[in-house]
């Protein structure tokens, strides 16, 4: 067990947050709406990368306020925020120098909304944290998943785990202050041998910071469930459950589908009620923008908790 799981075992509630060039796109492209997983856009509508990096030229999220965000979560009763640095698509969303596709870098914001979101957490006693795709990303030739701009007969993939992954990963563990949690997804292309390297080599950088299950062959810190997912029964040890507020994990302008704080309610009721924490997505928009009804459903849900919570 991780010496360092304790908070985590505590904290019930934490908030997720998709947020990259996907959002700017709002779940459309070339007048043709998509639905479900804002983020796959490009995977969803074909997009080739050359088109994609286009899309960085317009984004210029002026709206974003580091300190706003960090307060609707503590305002909401939230203990721990994981937000997404990199995700599939393969846009850094800090200031990266292993990687010119960044937002300081190729978009006109020119500035690293991470530093600024990591303080602001901090500040208010809010652990904070990143998702990392570690092996789909479909911007690099040896990255996973993107089949149509890359022959993946010659990819190398521990090319792109030496060029890009572990590079970034190793500048989000160095740069932002200590990390509560590193937030792996869809592992692949590694050994078990070469999962634990990776996770030793990381570690040693932050030895408290603990690492989600999607790090993969089994390891990680503490056990994730499938998107939207509780066990039916309780489950000893530290896990978590993951849930979007509404049916996409990054913003789909027409996805209004979200829950009400009572239902919110009820899904930390049930997740804790096993053991568990959940983490519950929002989207935040382009222009940085959190959705309207995920901040009034989420202060919502803050209020009842402060009355009826246990912390
Ligand atoms: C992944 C991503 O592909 C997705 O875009 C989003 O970020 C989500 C949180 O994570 O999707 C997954 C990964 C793992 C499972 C399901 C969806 N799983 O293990 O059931």
């Amino acid at each position: 067990e991780h010496p360092n799981i304790q908070w985590f075992k505590d904290a019930k509630f934490g908030l997720f947050i998709h947020w990259g060039l996907y959002s700017q796109l709002a779940g459309k492209w070339n007048n043709k709406r998509y639905y479900g997983s804002g983020e796959w856009i490009m995977f969803q509508a074909g997009i080739p990368v050359k088109e994609y990096e286009q899309v960085a030229k317009e984004f210029n999220p002026v709206n974003f306020n580091a300190d706003e965000w960090a307060q609707l979560a503590k305002d909401a009763g939230i203990k721990y925020m994981v937000i997404t640095a990199k995700h599939h698509e393969g846009f850094a969303m800090y200031d990266s120098k292993a990687s010119d596709f960044n937002i300081v870098e190729a978009t006109p914001y020119k500035k690293d909304p991470m530093k600024a979101l990591a303080d602001a957490t901090r500040k208010r006693g809010i652990k904070f944290g990143f998702y990392y795709s570690q092996f789909v990303d479909w911007h690099e030739p040896n990255g996973a998943g993107n089949e149509r701009d890359f022959d993946e007969s010659k990819k190398n993939y521990q090319l792109y785990y030496d060029q890009k992954a572990i590079p970034q990963l190793k500048e989000l563990l160095t740069g932002y202050g200590p990390l509560g949690i590193v937030w792996f997804d869809l592992p692949g292309g590694l050994t078990k041998a070469e999962t634990q390297k990776l996770i030793d080599s990381l570690h040693a950088l932050q030895p408290q910071s603990l690492f989600s299950s999607r790090v993969g062959q089994g390891l990680g810190d503490y056990k994730d469930f499938g998107d939207s997912e509780v066990p039916p029964v309780p489950i000893k040890g530290a896990w978590e459950s993951i849930y979007t507020h509404n049916d996409s994990w990054g913003y789909i302008e027409h996805d209004m589908n979200f829950k009400t704080s009572t239902e919110i309610i009820q899904l930390l009721a049930n997740v804790a009620s096993k053991g568990g924490n959940l983490m519950l997505n929002v989207g935040p928009d382009g222009k940085g923008n959190i959705p309207f009804y995920s901040i009034k459903y989420l202060k919502e849900t803050g209020k009842w908790l402060a009355v009826n919570g246990e912390s």
